[in-house]
């Protein structure tokens, strides 16, 4: 069977496709932009969940595939979550991670270490044409540094030092960010409810 990923974002496709040929998902995944005459649809979810489940609906009513989709973004405790859900245009422009990255640095300029707890989550998603829906979370929990460090990843990958690390998710491997990362978890998470559904 045809899988479709509901991500246009070039970081997260790389991360799915390792994640998911990783857990042993037999199925094909193609990429959303194979459909480029498919319109984004607007995330107006005010959860993770609901974004990652509006995102997967819309590829399975567009495509009359089954569709995988994920929200996910970076929560600031100081910031009492921000940006979440608004991770990915928190200066104003829909994914220009350096800018987003930038802003919320000078944001926490103030800030000292100990007040620096932050986590990363992602919502996971798969819908089918017929509209059965299922939805996973997983969270990566860690600290804010005040500069950049590390060039792997995207988004906040250079500036998230998970719990336990040395390193910033952007000096980690692939393989080692994704067997902690939010997305590792909740994919792995929804590996069998694809398996259970798809067969
Ligand atoms: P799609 O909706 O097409 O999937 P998007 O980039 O808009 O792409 P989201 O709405 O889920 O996706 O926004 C996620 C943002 O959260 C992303 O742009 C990053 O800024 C941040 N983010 C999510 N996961 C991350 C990770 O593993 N490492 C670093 N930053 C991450
Ligand atoms: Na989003």
């Amino acid at each position: 069977t045809r899988l479709i990923l509901a991500t246009r974002n070039a970081g997260k496709i790389t991360e799915l496709r390792a994640i998911l040929a990783d857990a042993g998902l037999p199925h094909e995944l193609v990429g959303a932009d194979a459909y480029p005459e498919i319109p984004d649809v607007k995330e107006t979810g005010v959860t993770f969940a609901e974004n990652a489940l509006i995102k997967a609906h819309a590829l399975a009513q567009a495509t009359g595939l089954p569709a995988v989709a994920d929200d996910s973004g970076l929560c600031v405790d100081v910031l009492n979550g921000a940006p979440g859900i608004f991770s990915a245009r928190w200066s104003g422009t829909h994914g220009d991670d350096k800018a987003n990255l930038n802003l919320l640095l000078a944001q926490l300029s103030d800030i000292a270490d100990v007040h620096r707890g932050a986590h990363f989550a992602c919502a996971a998603a798969l819908a089918l044409p017929d509209g059965t829906e299922r939805v996973v979370e997983g969270h990566l929990l860690g600290t804010l540094r005040h500069e950049p460090t590390g060039t792997g990843g995207f988004g906040y990958d250079p500036i998230l030092q998970p719990k336990g690390e040395t390193r910033t998710c952007a000096e980690l491997t692939p393989d080692e960010k994704n067997a902690i990362s939010h997305r590792g978890k909740a994919f792995r998470a929804l590996v069998p409810v694809v398996r259970e559904l798809l067969g």
